[in-house]
């Protein structure tokens, strides 16, 4: 049997973009699982893992953490459904690993910083309030917010244009199906979904139209997840 360990916000939200690749990883692999809620304050949860962050995952008595170590893992060990399907196809998936962590996750997180901070549980709230007001100077998260999405919103429609093209193109990211590739940005895309009423896309923009594809995989998995 296999635990995951995700992190949980007010009203039982899930924002983790990272927990999220992995819930996806599952789903696309038929793997049945139970899902553990962590706050930010309960890395007790996640010791045995030596982590600190989540998604982690038990599988029996193993311990796997990082969403990375994750896909990769699940695909030695339930090899039907390959989430990474060749040598070509996990240099792709590693590449728009990292574009996401940095370019898109890192553009998301101003625009929505206010709206998390707003929805995370009261008792993980002062440690929130720390954590990322030291990553962007200001407790006012409100203020950041504002103008973030006033001076970027922009770019970081700019920014992506390599999917934009990809989809313009093919259905998924990894083609005709989805898998890892189209995981990783769903999972990103997720995170200001739950937390965040503001829309980073526009309705004719193919990102978008794949957006809606994404979330309705697997029996509309991530649009039956709670919502901003
Ligand atoms: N590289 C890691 C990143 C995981 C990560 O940063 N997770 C965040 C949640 S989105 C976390 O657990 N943060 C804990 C904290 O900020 O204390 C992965 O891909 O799993």
């Amino acid at each position: 049997m296999i635990t995951l360990y995700d992190l949980v916000f007010q009203e039982d939200r899930r924002p983790s973009p990272y927990c999220w690749r992995a819930k996806f990883a599952l789903a696309h692999k038929g793997l049945d699982y139970t899902n553990v809620p962590m706050g930010f304050t309960e890395k007790e949860k996640i010791a045995f893992a030596d982590s600190k962050t989540v998604p982690v995952i038990k599988d029996g008595e193993k311990p796997v953490k990082d969403s990375w170590a994750i896909a990769v893992y699940l695909d030695e060990m339930y090899p039907e459904r390959l989430l990474l399907k060749s040598e070509m196809g996990r240099s792709f998936a590693r590449f728009i690993n990292g574009w996401a962590d940095v370019v898109v996750n890192g553009g998301i997180f101003p625009m929505v910083v206010g709206d998390l901070v707003d929805r995370v549980r009261p008792e993980d709230r002062d440690y929130i309030e720390e954590s990322r007001g030291a990553r962007i100077g200001t407790k006012d998260f409100g203020s950041f917010q504002k103008q973030a999405r006033e001076k970027g919103l922009a770019a970081f429609r700019a920014s992506l244009e390599p999917a934009r093209r990809a989809l313009r193109e093919q259905k998924f990211l990894s083609g005709e199906e989805a898998a890892y590739p189209d995981y990783i940005l769903a999972g990103t895309f997720m995170w200001p979904r739950t937390v965040s009423p503001f829309e980073l896309l526009e309705a004719d923009d193919p990102v978008y139209a794949w957006r809606e594809r994404m979330l309705d995989l697997f029996d509309g998995m991530a649009r039956k997840a709670k919502a901003a």
